[in-house]
């Protein structure tokens, strides 16, 4: 192969490669759903340290919050907690490095990935509005006592 070919045709795989991963990241980075633009971050690794330390810290404490601090729904599945003087663990999502990556793991565990997400005993039981539901209906109460 002459060396001008060789040269063109690797300028060619280069820039293949390059439109490849612009339009994966695009593809991964963000998506539409219902006409909104939703973010789908980065990719979960089930068996990597980020896992294991969202699945510990699932297991340690009996009511365990993922949150974002300016989410509303947070703030909503907070509530009921505080008003049945119920401690819970927290952990925000806006104020750490690998908050992207724990909230797509809690998307594979949970099969969403908004926030809030919380659990009780180690179970997943809603997001923000089914704790309030939980709440105003009694469940709640039930489930911690
Ligand atoms: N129906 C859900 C709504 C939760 C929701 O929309 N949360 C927003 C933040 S306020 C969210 O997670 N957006 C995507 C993101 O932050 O990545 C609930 O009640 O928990």
């Amino acid at each position: 192969m002459s060396l001008a070919r060789e040269e063109g045709e690797s300028q060619y795989a280069r820039l293949r490669q390059k439109v490849q991963d612009k339009s994966l990241h695009t593809r991964r980075s963000r998506t539409h759903f219902m006409g909104s633009l939703v973010s789908r971050g980065v990719p979960a690794n089930m068996s990597g340290p980020v896992a294991e330390f969202v699945k510990s810290a699932i297991a340690k404490d009996k009511v365990v919050i993922f949150s974002k601090t300016y989410c509303p729904y947070c703030t909503m599945a907070k509530e009921p907690f505080k008003k049945l003087n119920q401690d819970y663990a927290c952990y925000e999502l806006d104020k750490r490095n690998d908050g992207d990556e724990i909230q797509s793991v809690l998307g594979e565990l949970t099969g969403a990935r908004t926030v809030p997400r919380v659990f009780i005993d180690g179970n997943f039981v809603g997001g923000g509005t089914d704790i309030k539901k939980m709440y105003d209906d009694g469940r709640l109460q039930k489930m911690l006592a």
